[in-house]
């Protein structure tokens, strides 16, 4: 929609002079990225037929940066905490359902892809689970997984069924657990069958860290997953959690790993994905998880593990692509640039005239704010414009601090400044509009912007 607004816009003033229209073409390419690269994480992977998400946490959404952020970069959500078992079903046949249809609901009017995390987990497993025999356990178990998957039946894109099953170290054996220790190694399979009686849309996965690379650990999920599939035990996909840091690093046989499972016949995701450090080491091992999913084709999606550094569960080692001020990170761009996106405000390139960036500023039911913040780039600049286009049967009531003018269907408002449109270099102002919501909730493109 913005390429071909401003493709409008270029052949309309092109007309005039041969020599006019080389000179503008120059002037617009210089001055804004390349038409068609998108400009968030989440459409930069879409282009690429994967999707691009993060852990979210219910009790944050109410703050502005992180649901604007959410909201601008990322089109798949993972709840964090909120559906798993302590938080679902804390006493037996008694489901809360609160915080994680939050998440649910806010994902659903952005059109966000789910990924449900996680029915049958060792951990965060109430205590009434654990004191269960054996055959009330598996009564319990596959209650517990009926109930959820049905509750969200349709919602879930991809469920991590059973999550860290397995011992870290060289032994390649089961984890002890309430489940492995009772019901013997037959669980996975029985709680990978009853997901998919309850839920037969949703891709079932099996999900654990550890396993990034080639090791004693992974052989055996690859193995499991092998025998899975040759028997014809339901599993559509394998998560690996790709947690890393100094100790733990991105393996260098990462993308092989990934494709040997690929080859299996299952579809891979990168399910809570977080790298601890700063600078350039932390954005060049991002990079090297983006290539290697790209490299995959059957790796359909990448998942961090947070928005931002402040909420990430081993905040003090800063492993997301937002510091806590919700500022692109150098590995954030370096993200983008990996999923073939090009920066478009924030953190990013420094050589354009000037930026855009937006963010949603409040919600009702019926409509919500934007907020258009224009940046000068390293030189002032005397004026600026900025495409920003709605999807029907979506309608801007009202804009601010900005003089719009409208495409003949009413969808794209070239917004210039009021008056006087100087800016130092560096320096920001911004606009605002209302959106009339229709029924359509997706956030607004915002195009590049162009400087005069
Ligand atoms: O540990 C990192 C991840 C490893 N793979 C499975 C994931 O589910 C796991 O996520 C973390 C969450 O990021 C933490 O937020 O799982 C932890 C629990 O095992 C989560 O921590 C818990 C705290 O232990 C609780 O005390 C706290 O009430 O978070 C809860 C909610 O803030």
């Amino acid at each position: 929609m913005i390429g071909t607004s401003q493709n409008r816009g270029l052949l309309a003033v092109a007309r005039p002079t041969a020599l006019l229209a080389a000179t503008l073409v120059v002037a617009v390419l210089a001055s804004a990225p390349s038409a068609s690269a998108a400009t968030t994480l989440g459409a930069s992977a879409a282009e690429k037929g994967r999707y691009f998400g993060t852990a979210v946490a219910a009790n944050h959404l109410g703050e502005s940066g992180y649901a604007s952020t959410l909201n601008q970069e990322f089109n798949s959500v993972t709840p964090e905490n909120e559906m798993k078992w302590d938080a679902l079903e804390p006493s037996r046949n008694s489901f809360n359902y609160g915080a994680a249809d939050q998440i649910v609901s806010h994902a659903q009017g952005r059109g966000m892809k789910i990924r449900g995390h996680t029915l049958v987990w060792h951990s965060q497993l109430p205590g009434w689970v654990g004191s269960l025999a054996a055959a009330d356990l598996r009564t319990a178990m596959n209650n517990h997984i009926t109930q959820v998957a049905q509750h969200y039946k349709g919602k879930i894109h991809s469920w991590d069924v059973v999550n860290e099953a397995f011992q870290d170290g060289s032994s390649g054996a089961r984890r002890s657990s309430p489940f492995q220790d009772k019901l013997g190694n037959g669980f996975i399979e029985e709680a990978f069958r009853t997901a998919r009686a309850a839920d037969p849309a949703a891709k079932l996965c099996y999900n654990d860290y550890n396993t990034d690379g080639q090791n004693a650990k992974s052989n055996a999920v690859y193995a499991m997953v092998s025998d899975f599939k040759a028997r014809g035990v339901p599993i559509d996909c394998v998560g690996f959690q790709s947690h890393f840091n100094a100790q733990s690093p991105v393996p260098s046989d990462y993308q092989q790993n990934l494709q040997r499972f690929a080859n299996l016949g299952v579809d891979v995701q990168i399910t809570e994905l977080d790298i601890e450090g700063s600078g350039t080491a932390q954005a060049d091992s991002y990079r090297r998880v983006v290539q290697a999913c790209l490299a995959v084709s059957r790796c359909t999606g990448i998942t961090v593990w947070g928005v931002t550094d402040k909420y990430s569960w081993r905040a003090s080692g800063t492993p997301l692509l937002f510091d806590g001020n919700y500022a692109k990170k150098a590995a954030y761009t370096s993200v983008l640039t990996a999923l073939g996106g090009s920066s478009s405000g924030g953190g990013g390139g420094g050589s354009q005239a000037c930026t855009a960036t937006y963010s949603e500023t409040e919600r009702w039911g019926d409509r919500f704010n934007g907020k258009v913040t224009v940046t000068a780039g390293s030189s002032a600049i005397t004026g600026w414009t900025v495409d920003v286009t709605v999807r029907a049967p979506q309608k801007v009531s009202t804009t601010w601090n900005g003089t719009p003018a409208w495409d003949s269907g009413g969808n794209v408002m070239t917004m210039k400044p009021n008056g006087n449109g100087t800016l130092a270099a560096g320096a920001a102002t911004s606009f605002g509009f209302t959106v009339m919501a229709n029924g359509e909730w997706s956030t607004p493109t915002v195009g590049a912007c162009t400087a005069s």
